[in-house]
This record gives C-alpha cells, structure tokens and sequence, in this order.
C-alpha cells in the first residue's frame, strides 16, 4: 500500500517486504549518476528499516525475493493498496514488470484487485493519499491512461484521483508525502504547490531536496537519516520520526516509502 493511504482511526498495520536482488547495481536510474553499490551495507541497513516498522507497530511479511528483478526491493511501486481494494500497477519501467506476480498473490487474498492495463503505466511511488483525496503523479513512470485507470477503479469506494505535474525527479512522493491526515512534506521545486489546495505544507530544507519522502504508519513517521534539517522542521512542528540510514539503497534512487507496501490489518 502506499504508506499515505493510512488514516483513520488506529489500527494495525501490515508491511510487506522484498529483499534486495543481488543484481540491484543494474537498477533503473533517471536522475542519478550510478555509483556504487555496497550489497552487505544495503542489507544492513535494508534490515534496519525492517525494524523499525516492527518497531512503529507493523507486521512485517517479506515477499517471495525475486531476484533476477534489480528493483524488486521497491515494493511500493507495484501496488497501491487501499482498505476496500488493491491496484496492481503496470510500472513505468519494462525491466520492473515481472515485479508484480508475486505481490499480486499476497494481495489477493486480502484485498479485491484491480490491474492497470497497457497502454497504461503506473508506479505506486507516484500515488499518495489524504482521505478519500489521491494524488497521482505524472510522471516518465506514470502516465494519463494509467492515472485514468486508478480513477476508474477507485471511483466506486468514493475516492477522487488529482492528477499532478511533477517535474525534477523519479516519482510524486519523491517530492511529497503525507506526515498526518491534514499534512504534507514538500520538496516546492518539483511540484506545484497549488495542486495541495487544503493541505497544510511544510517545505523541506533547500538543502536537502531528497528530505520530502517520509513513510507514515498511523501517527508514526518514519523518515531517512540524512535530512537532519529537514528533521530539524518536523521536531520543531511536533513531529517525531524515527529514523534510519537509508543511504545506500537512495543510490538506486530509492527512498524510504519505497521498501514496503503498507495496508491495515
Ligand atoms: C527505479 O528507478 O524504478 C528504482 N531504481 C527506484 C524506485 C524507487 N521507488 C520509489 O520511489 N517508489
């Protein structure tokens, strides 16, 4: 699920996991230069995260690996899970396709389904959610036919779908993410910020542009370790993330909402 569709009252959380593909240095790259990639650091710190959402309350299952699949640790691109139904993307990228059968099986059981279809394309990282209001990026992963796709789908379960031009970098929730149901993290470069109409925002640090994706369960938040300014806000605000170096899979381009699929219980 995406991390944002959590609101609500409490419950209890699910978080699905996949580990990291021993070919992950061959991982999709839009915006950053490859450099490389230390598999055994990664793991610790991948296993660290996964503690932490133990941790904020979650139950964590990991996902049958897939190794052959050099971004198949970024689990949140290839569902969008909500509490009445599960969209399972068609990604962006070709090379992530094969992603999604193993996740659909979890799935199925838990949730109906729905697939986005060609020519549709859809990245969950470009999807978050307040309330019954989602954001959908468009995106080189995400485009209209598949944005058209997830409105159709949720529209019965009374959710609307907001389209939103993202420009700069990977994914909608590279450049925000919820950190409560009536509050957003924003990096102001990559998005128009009139498109949040009625949301309270809170900018990142200019100096860290990357500091807009945080993973939010219930009321917890948790957040990468290398946004200290950005962090800095959040406390200052009330805000009390828990933190992990997450520094070694962000050189795949990845962040911290991208390492699991989170639905309620
Ligand atoms: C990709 O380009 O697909 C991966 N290297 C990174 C995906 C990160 N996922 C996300 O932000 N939701």
């Amino acid at each position: 699920m995406s991390s944002d569709a959590l609101s609500g009252p409490p419950g209890r959380w699910r978080a699905f996991t996949r580990a990291i593909s021993p070919r992950i240095v061959e991982c999709e790259l839009t915006h950053l230069a490859r450099t490389p990639i230390d598999l055994a650091i990664a793991g610790v710190q991948h296993a660290e995260y996964v503690r932490a959402l133990v941790a904020l309350g979650c139950s964590v299952q990991e996902v049958e690996p897939a190794p052959d699949y050099p971004d198949s640790v970024f689990i949140e691109d290839v569902a969008v899970v909500f509490d009445e139904i599960a969209v399972i993307t068609r990604p962006g990228a070709e090379s992530r396709r094969g992603e999604t059968a193993a996740v659909e099986r979890v799935l199925a059981p838990l949730r109906p389904l729905a697939h986005i279809t060609a020519p549709g394309t859809l990245d969950g990282g470009d999807v978050f959610v307040v309330g019954k209001r989602v954001f959908a990026g468009r995106t080189g992963r995400t485009n209209d036919e598949g944005i058209a796709q997830l409105r159709a789908a949720l529209a019965g379960h009374g959710y609307t779908v907001e389209a939103v031009a993202v420009t700069g970098c990977l994914h909608l929730k590279s450049a925000v993410t919820t950190v409560d149901d009536q509050t957003v993290l924003v990096n102001p470069q990559w998005i128009d910020q009139a498109t949040l109409s009625g949301l309270d925002v809170i900018e990142v640090d200019p100096t860290e542009p990357m500091g807009a994706n945080i993973v939010r369960v219930g009321a917890a938040l948790l957040y990468g370790a290398s946004y200290p300014r950005t962090r800095a806000r959040l406390e200052a605000l009330g805000y009390s993330p828990v933190c992990v170096d997450a520094s070694e899979l962000a050189k795949a381009e990845g962040a911290v909402t991208c390492c699991s699929l989170l639905l309620r219980a």
